[in-house]
């Protein structure tokens, strides 16, 4: 049987075959046929609509439709027509008096194109702006039975959901692989009403209660005068108030861990980060945190890596996402909860569970998959959907209910009124990503953006005017019936649990999870955005910080920074490692990794073409790199150049397979541009952007493999051949098996020795 990710790594490949630009093929090769540039003469019909163009509210993944028509949410009609459908017989010349005369304001068409387009863009979400989404379904195992009557839950229940992925403190425009928290907000159309489950690739938050997220935000976002640097935290404001707000350690920790540069959405947890409380038929309560496990599972970039990508790729997770599932390597999570008795004081094993900034160690309360999900299709148009997407908490279904923890509290109001500045009024509901799939029968009314005709006259209850009321459903019909849980008598007052006064045991239970390569990248971090920071204070303020979690954390980072080691000022928690909170150690999938494939155009092609078969085999996706583009060998079975020198760079690729050793491209590169260094390379015979390439995958801890003249880069590069993650071998297969297996640890970090 064919693999199936297989096949859909052929039809990348395919693709980016197909692309290879006219113009662009090696001297003597035959270029693609030029296709005939074929203005069309007469009026045709909009292609038809792809399978995922409509919106959720006529198609699903699961193949359900709800019944809107088609001619609402598409284009439709052979002609080109005005916003009132007034067919139009020219749009390339405003109305003017004469062809070199004033243009008349009488001209509709004109001021209505340009002031639609004026007013094309809404506000950007005020956090996690920058986005990218995914359509999907999520099939329920059936083992939260016992714990939720939630109906999407069921065995085998399939729902369709919409998730967007996220950074936080980006704009728009910014790049994916800053380091920062990863939004993680899911959508489910259930047949009981929508149910959005708003989370994070972190389960803690920097703070404890809702009324500090316009400080922490403000702090975290650029500085007010002059509007820099973009999507970062590595500034002064941010420091300042995390290490004021010490309640933000534990959250700061992870965001300094390689938790915050992840390689992937698809190879990120997911985190409800909240307690929520469960509620089976019977009426029993359980708490649950939400997690999100990716079946690829957690990697990371390397932090040069992440802002080299920055800079050459700045889409880098949002292409990532959207090419492996237009290539059909689908992206799953297995959807699990951690179960805590509803006890009274809210406390499991010590650990408070309303409060944002703790985690409950798989160790002590595993994590029981209860449903997988399954990103099957991209969105056909950005703005409408991932843009228009509006999450909130308080979309909820019967058997998932809330619990107090001050800051969920304080965002179920927050989205909702957000939502009605970004998305212009209180009807975004009727969006069609927005629309539940449920039957919708309610009395709100009129305001911006209304689209819908209700009938009738009498929306308010009860009535006796419009032939009858609608019902209130009971327990027995599905109603949404809050748990009705006690509400203890206490008084009022600005103030939070003494439980809420541990910053620092978790931050330093998360530091003690971590091996000593991910301490190494930790350490690292500090040093940088500390590095960064202008004021002293505040680098002392952090190391401080840093005491409190782990003298050896702070001592590394304050050598980094040039100042002296301070003393803790709380004695240390005595509390032990979560092993589940590392990503080292274990063997994953290799789906979907990019394999860059370095040959000089003429060595070994038949070895060139069988690892490029055989990447494509194991799932993965093969990147020809050559001096030039085009095709190798025209004339047998030629080989296409998706890269080139000029176009490749080793952040693409999570391996590199060296064919041959290409000299200096015809451009002369070596010669015009190079740096002294270079220079020396140029007189090896050797490309010096290969020699980068090469070089740079080595110090991001890549698998290298490298068969007959492959070798030489290795040689000259440097790159000791018996160093842990670099291969090479006489044959081309044995290279690529060796490679592959390396892989599904994703980095061969045992190639260096950690300081720590
Ligand atoms: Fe959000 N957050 N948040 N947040 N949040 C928003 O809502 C807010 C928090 C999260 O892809 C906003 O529609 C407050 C925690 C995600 O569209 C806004 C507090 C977690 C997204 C808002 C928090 C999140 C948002 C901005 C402190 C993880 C993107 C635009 C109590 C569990 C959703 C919008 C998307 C977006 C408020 C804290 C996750 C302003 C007040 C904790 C994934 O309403």
């Amino acid at each position: 049987k064919k693999n199936p990710v297989s096949a859909a790594a052929e039809k990348i490949a395919q693709k980016l075959q197909d692309a290879v630009s006219p113009g662009n093929e090696l001297p003597g090769a035959p270029g693609p046929e030029a296709a005939p540039v074929d203005e069309p003469t007469e009026a045709r019909e909009p292609l038809p609509p792809k399978h995922d163009q409509r919106g959720p509210d006529t198609y699903s993944p699961t193949g359900r439709t709800t019944g809107a028509r088609q001619r609402d949410v598409a284009q439709a009609g052979a002609y080109l027509t005005t916003a009132q459908g007034a067919r139009l017989y020219e749009t390339d010349h405003s109305l003017k008096a004469g062809p070199r005369g004033p243009v008349l304001l009488q001209d509709h068409h004109l001021r209505e194109k340009v002031t639609h387009f004026d007013h094309e863009r809404i506000p950007e979400r005020v956090v996690h702006a920058r986005g990218a989404a995914a359509h999907g379904v999520f099939r329920g195992y059936g083992a939260a039975a016992g714990i939720s009557k939630a109906a999407f839950l069921a065995e085998g229940v399939e729902t369709p959901v919409f998730v967007r992925f996220s950074t936080v403190l980006g704009s728009r425009g910014s790049a994916d692989t800053v380091r920062d928290t990863r939004g993680f907000a899911t959508k489910f159309y259930t047949d009981e009403g929508v149910f959005d489950l708003v989370g994070n690739n972190i389960p803690v938050f920097f703070i404890q209660d809702a009324i500090k997220f316009p400080d922490v935000i403000h702090a975290g976002k650029p500085h007010p005068d002059r509007e820099i640097p973009q999507a970062q935290s590595a500034h002064d404001t941010f420091w300042d108030f995390v290490t004021l707000h010490t309640e933000a350690t534990h959250h700061t920790l992870w965001n300094m861990s390689d938790r915050g540069i992840p390689r992937s959405y698809r190879m990120m947890e997911g985190f409800g980060v909240h307690t929520f409380r469960l509620v089976n038929a019977e009426g029993d309560t359980t708490l649950v945190k939400f997690h999100w496990k990716p079946k690829l599972g957690v990697h990371s970039l390397v932090w040069e890596e992440a802002q080299i990508t920055a800079g050459m790729d700045p889409d880098f997770h949002r292409r990532d996402l959207a090419d492996a599932i237009e290539a059909g390597a689908f992206p799953e999570w297995e959807l699990g909860v951690q179960t805590f008795p509803d006890t009274e004081d809210q406390m499991f094993q010590g650990i408070d569970l309303l409060d944002a900034t703790k985690l409950v160690p798989e160790e002590l309360a595993p994590v029981r998959p209860i449903g997988l999900m399954t990103l099957n299709a991209n969105p056909s148009n950005f703005f409408a959907e991932t843009e228009q997407v509006a999450f909130h908490l308080g979309h909820l279904v019967p058997g998932i209910d809330v619990t107090n923890d001050p800051l969920l509290q304080g965002r179920l109001f927050s989205y909702l009124d957000t939502q009605i500045t970004r998305l212009g009024g209180p009807n975004f509901g009727q969006l069609p990503i927005n629309r539940t799939h449920a039957p919708v029968n309610d009395m709100l009314r009129d305001g911006m953006h209304q689209t819908a005709v209700h009938r009738g006259v009498a929306p308010y209850r009860p009535h006796s005017l419009d032939g009858g009321c609608p019902f209130l459903a009971g327990e027995e019909t599905g109603a949404y019936i809050e748990v009705p849980v006690e509400v203890s008598a206490s008084r009022k007052a600005r103030d939070a649990a003494v439980s809420f006064d541990d910053h620092f045991s978790q931050a330093r239970l998360f530091w003690l999870s971590m091996t000593a390569t991910e301490r190494e990248h930790i350490v690292a971090a500090y040093t940088f955005e500390l590095g960064k920071c202008w004021e002293e204070a505040v680098k002392e303020r952090a190391l401080m910080v840093l005491a409190n979690i782990a003298p050896e954390l702070c001592t590394q980072v304050a050598v980094g920074l040039g100042l002296p080691v301070p003393e803790a000022t709380v004695s240390l928690a005595p509390v032990g490692p979560s092993p589940a909170l590392s990503q080292l150690g274990k063997e994953w999938p290799v789906d979907g990794r990019i394999v860059g494939i370095v040959t000089d155009g003429e060595y070994d092609l038949d070895g060139v073409r069988e690892v490029r078969r055989a990447v494509l085999d194991a799932g993965m996706v093969p990147l020809v790199v050559a001096p030039a583009g085009g095709r190798l060998d025209p004339t047998g079975d030629p080989v296409t150049v998706q890269r080139t020198f000029t176009t490749a760079r080793s952040v693409e690729f999570d391996a590199i397979l060296l064919a041959g050793a290409p000299a200096p491209a015809a451009d002369a590169y070596g010669a015009r541009d190079a740096k002294a260094d270079d220079l020396a390379a140029v007189a090896t015979g050797l490309d010096p952007r290969l020699l980068l390439m090469v070089t740079e995958a080595y110090r991001h801890g890549k698998a290298i493999g490298a068969w007959g003249q492959g070798g030489r880069v290795l040689e000259v590069a440097g790159l000791p051949a018996d160093s842990a993650g670099v291969v090479s071998a006489t044959d081309a297969s044995s290279v690529l098996r060796s490679v592959t297996a390396l892989l599904a640890r994703h980095r061969a970090w045992d190639r260096f020795t950690p300081a720590l």
